[in-house]
């Protein structure tokens, strides 16, 4: 905040706060977080006050998209420690606490990564490589999981449709598949015969061209957790939390629908679209109602919303289905 001086310079208001009150805020912040007492006081309240002081030390170049700064969401946004330790990513195990647990020496670097299929000009990058030429974006995102819980993260990446244009897909590309790291030494369940390993998801082309389709490296200005689908994972904020796929090596573009790792589980359950929708309920519960992630035993419920809140922006690549099927 400004404040103007009688003398007519312009001072910011922790220059009016006495030094040893200012660094006694900061210490109480620092406690409260590390009690947990996140309702009250925002552990990542800094991080928001002043993103280029503490965020995007990983991740330089990052800019806020103002399209998806929404003030509202904003307040929504999930503790960092909640979304980095409540997880579904069935490589390292099927219990939530699992992949915080069982990823710790998860190696991101040096990470490949193939875009081919149906494109002119297919190619296999470095990660590094992969990203250079593309400025990366911060966006706050809406997220549902199928299990009925949801999030609110500030996620950075690019837009996948970037990506795409890169490679130029051909007149025959109508799907995307997306297929992640196949590694049974680093990804203990891979061992098992729990899904169709590698993990694979896919998205019809103009679904995955749309805006909102962001291939993701970092959360909260940092590059993202192994446990979050290091090094690369996509998000898809209209869609229920299987078909953002972690942890990507493959990305490629086919002709026909292609099967999806939980469809082939279970096709009744997870078929190809899962937009969220609550008024179709899961086989074996409601979709009316979300949990909201970190707000503890007495759990807050809210309402899930059409496409997740993300009707005005998706429901027209939908004009010609009946919305009521999960597809
Ligand atoms: N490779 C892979 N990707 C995956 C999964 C997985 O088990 N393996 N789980 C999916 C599911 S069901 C959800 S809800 C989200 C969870 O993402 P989060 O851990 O960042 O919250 O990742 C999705 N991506
Ligand atoms: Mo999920």
């Amino acid at each position: 905040m400004l404040i103007r001086r009688r003398n007519g310079h312009d001072i910011s208001s922790s220059e009016i706060t006495p030094e040893g009150v200012y660094h006694d805020r900061r210490r109480f912040l620092q406690t409260a977080s590390s009690l947990a007492l996140g309702s009250l006081i925002l552990p990542w309240e800094d991080v928001l006050a002043a993103p280029e002081k503490y965020a995007y030390a990983d991740l330089p170049g990052v800019k806020p998209n103002p399209a998806y700064q929404d003030k509202d969401l904003k307040k929504l946004i999930t503790k960092p420690e909640d979304f980095s330790s409540y997880n579904n990513f069935y490589e390292f195990g099927m219990d939530k606490e699992d992949p915080k647990a069982n990823s710790r020496n998860f190696k991101t670097k040096p990470w490949t990564i193939k875009v081919h299929g149906l494109v002119s000009k297919p190619a296999e990058y470095q990660l590094e490589d992969f990203l250079k030429p593309f400025e990366l974006e911060d966006r706050i995102y809406r997220f549902r999981c199928v299990e009925a819980w949801s999030m609110v993260v500030p996620w950075v990446g690019i837009p996948l449709h970037r990506i795409l244009s890169r490679a130029q897909p051909t007149s025959g590309a109508k799907y995307v598949l997306f297929k992640t790291l196949m590694d049974p030494a680093q990804f203990p369940a891979q061992k098992s015969k729990i899904l169709d390993w590698p993990y694979q998801e896919g998205l019809r082309l103009d679904e995955a061209m749309h805006d909102l389709t962001l291939l993701t490296v970092g959360a909260y200005g940092k590059v993202l957790p192994n446990q979050n689908g290091a090094p690369l994972r996509l998000i898809v904020p209209w869609k229920y939390g299987y078909k953002s796929i972690k942890s990507i090596v493959s990305i490629e573009l086919v002709s026909a629908q292609p099967k999806t790792s939980w469809e082939i589980r279970a096709p009744d359950e997870y078929p190809f679209y899962s937009n969220v929708n609550p008024e179709v309920p899961h086989p074996r519960w409601s979709q009316k109602t979300e949990r909201v992630l970190g707000t503890g035993f007495f759990s807050a419920k809210q309402k899930t919303l059409m496409f997740n809140g993300y009707t005005d922006a998706v429901a027209s690549l939908y004009s010609k289905f009946d919305n009521r099927k999960l597809y």
